[in-house]
């Protein structure tokens, strides 16, 4: 019943979009009325995201449950500019790979100045306490760069379905997230959501939550 309701809703968006994309001219009645479809979860919102994390944190398990509702997929996906639907909103990701070579190229993805769409997702590993402080170092180094100034960070705390997964607040201690919270690195909406990407739970909360500060 629920299933059958989510694809007349998803039908009625398609439409209400298609509606919006060939509107000739724009009115002031016009971006009321989209401000208010958009509110409502009729109208997609856009935003841009960079996912990003350490070697092995689980960063391509999760694109493919989000694309395929898989953890392994058998077929490439691209890795810039990737659509994602969640939560009313179109994620426009780009999956950043994660080795310490590539990390590297992690500011590639990053605009020169600061953009009020623009949103973080880092993925960490909680079964690798080990690799905390180095997850910590590298987020850190990120978050410096110009153009993430006050851009929304969301932390996936990842494969909690592991019982030697690290509970929220060690990790939030760990990787110092209370002192973003305070504005040591910008001030800027941070959240830490647990999730287990292989059994697709709970991420979505973190989405949620995402979509309504980007
Ligand atoms: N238990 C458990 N294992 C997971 C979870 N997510 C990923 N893994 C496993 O962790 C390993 C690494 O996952 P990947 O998705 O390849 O990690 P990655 O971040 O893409 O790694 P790189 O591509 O090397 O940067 C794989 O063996 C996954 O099956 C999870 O939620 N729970
Ligand atoms: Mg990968």
């Amino acid at each position: 019943m629920f299933a059958h309701l989510q694809v007349i809703l998803d039908g009625f968006r398609w439409l209400v979009n298609q509606y919006v994309s060939f509107q000739p001219f724009v009115s002031h009645e016009f971006i009321y009325i989209n401000a208010l479809l958009t509110y409502y979860g009729f109208i997609y919102k856009h935003a841009n995201i960079v996912l990003f994390g350490l070697d092995g944190a689980g960063k391509s398990t999760l694109m493919n449950m989000l694309l395929h509702n898989r953890p392994h997929a058998s077929r490439k996906h691209r890795m810039i500019d990737i659509p994602i639907k969640r939560v009313g909103t179109i994620f426009h990701t780009t999956h950043l790979p994660g080795h310490f070579q590539a990390r590297r190229i992690w500011e590639l993805a990053v605009p020169e100045y600061p953009k009020p769409d623009f949103g973080l997702v880092y993925i960490v590993d909680a079964t690798a306490p080990e690799r905390f402080a180095e997850a910590r170092e590298a987020l850190e180094k990120f978050l410096k760069l110009e153009g993430l100034k006050g851009v929304p960070l969301l932390v996936l705390g990842n494969k909690f379905d592991e019982p030697m997964a690290v509970e929220r607040e060690g990790m939030v201690r760990a990787l110092g997230l209370e002192r973003l919270d305070e504005g040591a690195l910008g001030d800027r909406p941070v959240n830490l959501v647990r999730c287990s990407a292989v059994y697709g739970i709970g991420y979505e909360d973190g989405f949620r939550w995402l979509s309504k500060v980007v």
